[in-house]
């Protein structure tokens, strides 16, 4: 689980792992969480966003299935930004099997952008070396954040069968 710092994703593993959310500090280095859902052992790796932190990004990508990139809905001043260091993940080679779950977080907040707003301004139609998807969500309200796992279940699954 990626995304530019702030967006929410200390706070979304948190509401997924059913603890406070109520005190989240920025994630200087990465934390680990394991879940179980619909039978399957998700590892989830919450890592920092910080601008001086994500040249470590790339040593995370190793075997991972599903790449979580959570956007701060309310975060307009830095959609450019957001939309430059996805562009720059999906160019990594070690994710290139991955698919992409876009989580437009913090919509529970009056005028954030909206799920189209995002798709445009991330410019997510013009994704086709990966499969992905958006959700608008809240890690506050919990808001999408299961149907975000059944989708990467679902699509976890979907590829099994593939091989
Ligand atoms: P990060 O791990 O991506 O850096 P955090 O982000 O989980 O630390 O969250 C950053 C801030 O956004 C926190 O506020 C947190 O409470 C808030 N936040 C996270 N998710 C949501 C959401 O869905 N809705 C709203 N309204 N706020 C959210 P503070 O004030 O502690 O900085």
């Amino acid at each position: 689980m990626l995304g530019l710092d702030n967006a929410g994703k200390t706070t979304i593993v948190k509401r997924i792992m059913n603890e406070d959310v109520t005190t989240v500090s920025p994630t200087l280095g990465f934390i680990i969480k394991t879940i179980d859902f619909m039978g399957y052992k998700l590892n989830i790796w919450d890592v920092g966003g910080q601008k001086t932190l994500r040249s470590y990004w790339k040593n995370y990508f190793e075997k991972t299935d599903t790449l979580v990139w959570v956007v701060d809905a309310t975060d307009r001043l830095r959609v450019n930004d957001c939309r430059h260091e996805l562009a720059g993940l999906l160019l990594e080679e070690r994710l290139t099997g991955a698919s992409l779950l876009v989580f437009l977080n913090k919509t529970d907040v009056e005028h954030c952008m909206d799920e189209q707003e995002v798709r445009e301004r991330l410019d997510l139609d013009s994704i086709k070396t990966h499969k992905w998807t958006i959700l608008p969500c809240s890690a506050m309200t919990g808001t999408n954040l299961n149907e975000g796992l059944e989708w990467v279940v679902q699509d976890a699954k979907d590829r099994l069968f593939l091989y």
